[in-house]
């Protein structure tokens, strides 16, 4: 029985910026999307893969720079050799456009670029049919998965698309560009979809396969967690699929506000060690993290004694990471502020004034109607439930501030914890 090997990437974002969160980085955060392409084209040499998936936004934008039209010319020459075919399904960063960089790319033998008009490409030897299309523009609005042509009587269908399943967990908001719903594919004549947009790599089914690759490199903290690229083998008509990590730069996005019983700065890190998620790379990676620390702690002197990027450094240094962006504001020390907020004194009002805001939607919603025209844009675009949230997280900090700063309590001065 004959083994097909089939490797799935998305989202290269080829050009595409990636935020450097340290200055040490500066350097390879700007290398890391060709570099993880790179590591994808190795990952093909050693398990001899013999179909590469690409559903789209390989480009970050639909007129790529020179490097990135080099990095990738680069890879489909070597998957050539190797004799590797390569499917591409262009996206809504580099959609296939008349005259743009899709149309012109050189033919090679193993190639396909699907284009506009959706295609069946027949693959006899390994009874395959791979079928996929291209956005048509920035804004596709059609269900392009229902145009695929489905695979004749007796061939195992493979569809390569960029599209955005509503359902899928995503970070934030995400554009509907070409919207299908899990249901169609799942009810569909497909035994794999291969699927680009969603930078979270995922299964939302293993019968049929409906896979995102995820994006092969984060762009920015927010983009946390493994990133990298889907081996799957396809035996009998059973597939099976393995996640492999392969970003150059992988970043973590950590909060513990759960701090009370750490009372030596190693039970810190190693309480944060645990919410980092690290799957085994065949590759070295750097580990870039977000930590927010907030609420209560016996460490919060400790902590509050230095510059808070000196705090930052020690912290990255133990770790072993990359880089680090420490937030401490929400930070505290372990006393009682609903007991606080009852004394008669600075701390004691302020404290109340503080709770009675937290506890009062319509108080809160006065706050941000008449803060609102003053604000930096930044806080000025929000929605107003937007800009009440980030008022509450702006009392929060300020409650851990009136702490840190009023507080005078503590066992050294016989004030009870
Ligand atoms: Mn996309």
């Amino acid at each position: 029985m004959s083994t097909t090997r089939i490797l799935l990437a998305a989202d290269l974002h080829l050009g595409g910026p990636v935020a450097a969160p340290d200055a040490a980085l500066t350097a390879q955060a700007a290398q890391s999307r060709a570099q993880s392409l790179e590591r994808l084209v190795e990952l093909s040499r050693r398990q001899g893969v013999d179909l590469v998936l690409l559903p789209g936004d390989v480009f970050h934008a639909p007129d790529p720079p020179l490097g990135a039209v080099l990095a990738l010319q680069k890879a489909l020459d070597a998957w050539e050799q190797m004799g590797a075919r390569v499917f591409i399904a262009p996206g809504n960063h580099d959609p296939w456009l008349p005259g743009g960089v899709w149309e012109s790319w050189p033919a090679g033998p193993g190639l396909t670029i699907f284009g506009p008009q959706a295609q069946g490409v027949e693959l006899a030897e390994e009874g395959l049919w791979v079928a996929g299309m291209a956005h048509a523009s920035e804004r596709e609005s059609r269900d392009l998965s229902q145009l695929l042509p489905p695979p004749p009587p007796g061939r195992t269908g493979l569809a390569v698309l960029h599209a955005n399943i509503a359902s899928a967990p995503k970070p934030g908001d995400h554009e509907p560009y070409a919207p299908a719903s899990l249901q169609n594919l799942l009810t569909g004549p497909f035994a794999l979809w291969a699927l680009g947009h969603i930078h979270i790599p995922q299964e939302l089914s293993p019968h049929p396969w409906v896979l995102y690759a995820g994006t092969l490199q984060g762009a920015h903290m927010g983009e946390s967690g493994p990133k990298g690229a889907w081996l799957l083998e396809l035996a009998g008509g059973s597939l099976s699929a393995e996640f492999v990590s392969l970003a150059p730069l992988m970043f973590h996005d950590v909060v513990r506000d759960d701090l009370m019983g750490l009372e030596s700065p190693a039970a810190l890190v190693a309480r944060v060690r645990e919410k980092m998620e690290a799957p085994a790379s065949p590759w070295p990676q750097e580990h870039c993290l977000r930590l927010k620390l907030a609420g209560p702690s016996p460490l919060w002197r400790m902590l509050g004694r230095e510059e808070p990027q000196d705090v930052a450094a020690s912290l990255k240094r133990e770790m072993g990471l990359g880089g680090l962006v420490l937030d401490m504001n929400s930070l505290c020390p372990p006393a009682d502020p609903e007991a606080l907020a009852a004394r008669p004194d600075v701390l004691g009002r302020t404290l109340a004034l503080i709770a009675q805001a937290q506890e009062d939607p319509e108080l809160l919603a006065a706050l941000e109607r008449e803060l609102a025209g003053s604000l930096h844009p930044d806080q000025r675009r929000l929605l107003p439930e937007e800009r009440r949230a980030w008022l509450a997280g702006l009392l929060e900090e300020g409650r851990a501030l009136a702490l840190r700063g009023l507080w005078q309590g503590g066992p050294e001065n016989g004030d009870a914890a």
